[in-house]
C-alpha cells in the first residue's frame, strides 16, 4: 500500500526551499519530465541553400584573410539550438580556401568529416598523407591528428565540414593544439591511406594500423559512384559530380 504524510502544502514549500540551500533537489517534483516523457529535441529542421552560401562563402574568401581566420568557415547553427551546432551532436560549416592558401596545421580532439563540393585538385595533409579533394569526395580527420589544407589551383575550394564538437563539449573533453609550424611535412606516398586500405576486403598483410580510429581517410566520389551504381536500378548512368 502507498503511503501518506498528511503534510500541507506550507511544510512541503518550507522542505523543498530547505533543500535548495543544499544544493539539492527532490526527483519526485521532476520525475515524469526526467525519465518518462519521451525525448523532445530543440534542433529544427533548417535548410541550407547551396545557392544562398557559395557566394556569401566567397565573400568570406575576399573579405577575411587567413591570418584573421584559422579556418575560413561559416557555421551552419541550428536555429533551435542556442550554440555552436547544426544538430544535438554535430556541427556543421562551409569551409573556403582562396588559390595559393594553406589552412595552418592543427589537431583537435573533436573528429572532423569533410564532404568536398567544390575543387580541382586542392588537398588535406592528415597526418603525413596528402589527400586530393575532388568533388563528392569524402576525407576524414580523426580526433588528435594533424591536418592542414592546401589549394595550389587556380580557384577557390569549397567543402562541408562536420565535426562532433557539441558531443566532445559536452563530455569536456575539447582539446586543441596548433602545429609547430604552418605546414606539417608530406612523409607518406600520396594518398597513402587509400592505397593501403582503399580496397575494401583486400588489405596488405604487413599493414598494423594501431591508430584506435579506421586508417581510411579518403573515400573518392568515383569509387562512391561506383558502387551505389552496382547497387542501383541499371538506369543510371552518368556520374554527376564528376568535374
Ligand atoms: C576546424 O579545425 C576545421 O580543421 C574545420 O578544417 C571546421 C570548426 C570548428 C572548430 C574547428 C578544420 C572547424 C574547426
Amino acid at each position: 500500500m502507498l503511503s501518506s504524510s498528511g503534510a500541507t502544502a506550507e511544510t512541503l514549500d518550507r522542505f523543498y526551499e530547505d533543500l535548495c540551500g543544499y544544493s539539492t533537489s527532490p526527483l519526485w517534483l521532476v520525475q515524469e519530465e526526467a525519465l518518462v516523457a519521451e525525448p523532445r529535441s530543440k534542433a529544427l529542421p533548417f535548410l541550407w541553400r547551396w545557392r544562398d552560401l557559395q557566394p556569401q562563402a566567397l565573400r568570406a574568401g575576399d573579405l577575411i584573410g587567413t591570418a584573421d581566420a584559422e579556418r575560413r568557415v561559416l557555421m551552419l547553427l541550428n536555429p533551435g539550438l542556442n550554440r555552436m551546432a547544426t544538430t544535438n551532436s554535430m556541427f556543421a560549416g562551409l569551409q573556403i580556401v582562396m588559390p595559393g592558401e594553406a589552412a595552418r596545421a592543427h589537431r583537435h580532439t573533436p573528429a572532423a568529416l569533410r564532404f568536398i563540393i567544390d575543387s580541382q585538385g586542392g588537398s588535406t595533409t592528415v597526418n603525413g598523407d596528402r589527400i586530393p579533394m575532388y568533388p563528392g569526395d569524402l576525407v576524414l580527420t580523426p580526433n588528435w591528428t594533424w591536418h592542414d589544407h592546401a589549394n595550389d589551383t587556380d580557384d577557390p575550394i569549397i567543402w562541408l565540414d562536420g565535426l562532433d564538437i557539441p558531443l566532445v563539449h559536452m563530455l569536456e573533453a575539447v582539446y586543441y593544439e596548433p602545429y609547430p609550424e604552418d605546414v606539417q611535412p608530406v612523409t607518406e606516398p600520396t594518398d597513402s591511406s587509400l592505397t593501403r586500405y582503399g580496397a575494401g576486403t583486400l588489405r596488405p598483410s604487413w599493414e598494423t594500423s594501431g591508430a584506435a580510429h579506421s586508417p581510411l581517410m579518403h573515400y573518392p566520389w568515383q569509387q562512391t559512384w561506383e558502387t551505389l551504381q552496382r547497387l542501383a536500378p541499371p538506369r543510371l548512368t552518368a556520374a554527376p559530380m564528376t568535374a
